[in-house]
């Protein structure tokens, strides 16, 4: 109703939109945007080793001349790939349980590629799978992008796919004849497929050998992860051959974690840990993000950031203004920006600490802080007890906002652009 969603509109307003102006401000104007999904791409891989060598060896070089945050947390439920792609397009919470891609994706959304043809971009999505997986196709109608390149616009054989579909060089490769004919400038997101659980990879294509544990997927997760790295680069060549690379914003972003704790065995035997704490297993929801702009020179950015932010700071970027937009996130190189990430499990990452599981752990040092008061008082988590204490609840407070507005679909009352 329309208490409830005045009640949620100055919540935004007071805790995530912020109108600061920086130095960032507008540096992408008008500028093609380029935005790779890196499937199930982990942080912890970057300028890791394996077998002595280098994981991701271009990954790890882009970082020299790229904004990369290294403390960026995915935001995903079971959405797993479509949230990650809900919450960058609405910088909204993905839902608790299911997808919005599925359960809502006849609401009314403001969503990027909307923002964006207000500013005369045209938007593209490219990922070689069927339409309706995560039921895309409908989703897409419904957020305004214009043009979905799905399986039918690639050919697809045996010998250039394998595990879930193409091959992701080939996919790159073959999508640049339609990258090229989009009218400028445009917004295209790119998903890739390869670095996919089981993460089978034919073993012409491995470039690294496997870990050696008893997680088969862990074993075989570095290989397509190698693979990936060496997809991305010859995408870059191809960007740079087309002559788009130099005029473009080139943005990358790790959808979700690829190895769960199913295998924290194997992982603390690659971490060198005795195993994997509640608050290792938060940490290992980093994944990379990048801002790549050919030219600028860029930094290693260690603040917190999250998915959520992904829509402001682009919007940044690009010198948009997006005071009327209902965001959970704020513009990352801003200086005001709300003191938490959320995880959609109600844990949080704040500059000092870690929050989950009832438990609150120094972030630097993964102590956990206090003792027992840290536990369940009856069915109330004793609050108050620890220094994560005040922020439980604005979470929780915060992500109930965000499922009210998907859930009652109450955009439908709301003017965007009178507000
Ligand atoms: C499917 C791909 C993978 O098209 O995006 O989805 P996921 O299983 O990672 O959610
Ligand atoms: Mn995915």
């Amino acid at each position: 109703d329309g208490n409830e969603l005045s009640d949620i509109l100055s919540y935004v307003d007071e805790h995530t939109t912020d109108n600061e102006e920086t130095d960032m401000y507008g540096i992408a104007e008008d500028k093609n945007v380029i935005f790779v999904t890196l499937e199930s791409l982990q942080s912890f891989v970057i300028n890791n080793e394996l077998h002595g060598e280098e994981i991701t060896p271009f990954l790890n070089e882009l970082i020299d001349d790229s904004y990369y945050f290294e403390n960026f947390y995915h935001q995903t439920e079971q959405g797993k790939t479509a949230d990650s792609e809900f919450i960058m397009e609405t910088s909204l919470y993905p839902l608790p349980s299911g997808s919005a891609y599925f359960t809502h994706s006849s609401n009314e959304f403001l969503s990027t590629p909307q923002m964006l043809a207000e500013e005369d971009y045209t938007s593209a999505v490219f990922h070689a799978n069927n339409a309706s997986f995560w039921n895309r196709n409908s989703m897409y109608d419904n957020l305004d992008v214009d043009h979905f390149y799905d399986i039918d616009a690639y050919e697809v054989t045996d010998d250039n796919s394998v595990g879930w579909g193409m091959k992701d060089k080939e996919f790159f490769e073959q999508s640049m004849k339609y990258l090229t004919s989009l009218p400028e400038p445009y917004y295209a997101r790119f998903i890739t497929l390869t670095n996919h659980h089981p993460f089978d990879l034919d073993e012409e294509d491995a470039t690294i050998d496997k870990f050696d544990s008893n997680s088969r997927t862990l074993n075989q997760y570095f290989q397509t992860v190698r693979y990936m790295d060496e997809a991305i680069e010859e995408f870059f060549d191809h960007l740079k051959a087309e002559g788009i690379y130099e005029d473009s914003l080139i943005v990358m972003m790790g959808d979700h974690y690829g190895i769960s704790d199913f295998h924290d065995r194997a992982m603390a035997q690659y971490l060198e840990k005795d195993e994997i704490t509640p608050y290792d297993h938060i940490q290992l929801q980093r994944v990379p993000f990048y801002i790549h702009m050919p030219g600028h020179e860029g930094e290693v950015i260690s603040d917190i950031s999250g998915q959520v932010d992904v829509k402001p700071t682009l919007m940044h970027l690009l010198g948009i203004d997006d005071s009327h937009d209902v965001s959970f996130g704020t513009n990352l190189f801003g200086s005001d920006r709300k003191e938490y990430i959320a995880l959609r499990d109600g844990s949080f990452i704040t500059d000092d600490y870690i929050y989950t599981r009832d438990t609150c752990y120094d972030r630097e040092s993964g102590e956990v802080e206090g003792t027992e008061s840290t536990s369940l008082i009856g069915d109330e988590v004793d609050s108050t007890e620890t220094p994560c204490g005040p922020m439980i609840e604005q979470v929780e407070q915060e992500m109930s906002y965000s499922d009210k507005l998907i859930y009652g679909d109450l955009f439908r009352f709301h003017d965007f652009e009178t507000e």
